[in-house]
């Protein structure tokens, strides 16, 4: 069958990259294909909603360059908080230059990213050389990158064959690319006439995931984890302000809660109808 259709747990054993399988190993283990996103600008706050989410998440999504009083021990705890918790990093840095820009981007500077995010993602709009030079630097510490096939926002240009062209590129770097930002499935997308694809497992994180309400006043589109990991065929839920903009710590928790319940209950829903 179709990978989607497959349980994470027999998906894992079929990943050769670390990082995909780690991460699809954890969402079996703690029944959440939950990713939130702490997109917060203090320190203080940002550990502290980890703490408050950690058990409820397969993985962590941020954005570090947003955090004012960043500094080297920011790190430490995250990683503290990860192996507290059992989840994965992911540095949402959109890497979008050329390769040689961006291998210095994703190893060094401030943040020296590969050092410490399990996974990391690219806008495929240099073409394959922003592949390239992300994976002289993450393939030999066992990273994984999502490439951009299409994004949630209102009139964005990530569609149609520059979707396509996202899918051949990561066909073209099966080992370091895990998988895509989409809003969908992108099975046999782009593929060419004889092309085996059948067996390509591309991991779906999908981003603009709400049940509250529908967008923002900046373009952002929610759908629902139903619409997401059902409907969609989508493998993790990417949540930000549904979750940390509710308030109370405990509001958080129960927020975190929530979500993890709907989107594991959506799985459940696809692999075992
Ligand atoms: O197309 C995209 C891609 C991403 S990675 N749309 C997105 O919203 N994102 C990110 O997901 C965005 O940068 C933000 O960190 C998160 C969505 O946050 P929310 O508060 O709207 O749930």
């Amino acid at each position: 069958p179709s990978a989607h259709l497959q349980t994470y747990a027999q998906r894992a054993e079929k990943h050769a990259n670390p990082a995909a399988k780690a991460l699809l190993e954890t969402i079996e283990r703690k029944s959440s294909n939950l990713c939130v996103s702490v997109d917060v600008t203090k320190k203080a706050d940002f550990l502290r909603i980890i703490d408050i989410v950690g058990p409820y998440v397969c993985l962590v999504k941020t954005h570090v360059d947003i955090i004012e009083d960043f500094d080297s021990s920011l790190i430490d705890r995250l990683k503290e908080l990860s192996a507290k918790h059992d989840f994965l990093i992911f540095e949402d840095r959109k890497f979008a230059d050329i390769g040689n820009t961006v291998a210095l981007q994703y190893s060094s500077g401030v943040h020296k990213i590969a050092s410490w995010s399990h996974i990391t993602n690219a806008h495929p709009v240099p073409g394959p050389g922003i592949v390239t030079g992300l994976a002289s630097v993450g393939t030999p510490l066992g990273r994984g990158l999502l490439l951009l096939a299409e994004m949630s926002t209102k009139g964005n240009l990530a569609t149609g064959t520059y979707t396509a062209d996202a899918v051949r590129m990561a066909r073209a770097h099966r080992d370091f690319v895990i998988g895509f930002i989409a809003m969908h499935r992108m099975d046999g997308i782009g593929a060419q006439a004889g092309e085996a694809v059948e067996d390509e497992d591309f991991l779906i994180l999908t981003p603009g995931v709400g049940l509250d309400v529908k967008g923002d006043s900046m373009g952002q589109q929610y759908r629902t984890p139903r619409e997401v990991v059902l409907e969609s065929g989508c493998d993790v839920i990417i949540v930000g302000r549904g979750i940390y903009g509710k308030g109370s710590d405990a509001e958080v928790r129960e927020q975190a809660e929530r979500y993890r319940r709907e989107g594991w209950v959506a799985y459940e829903g696809r692999v075992s109808p």
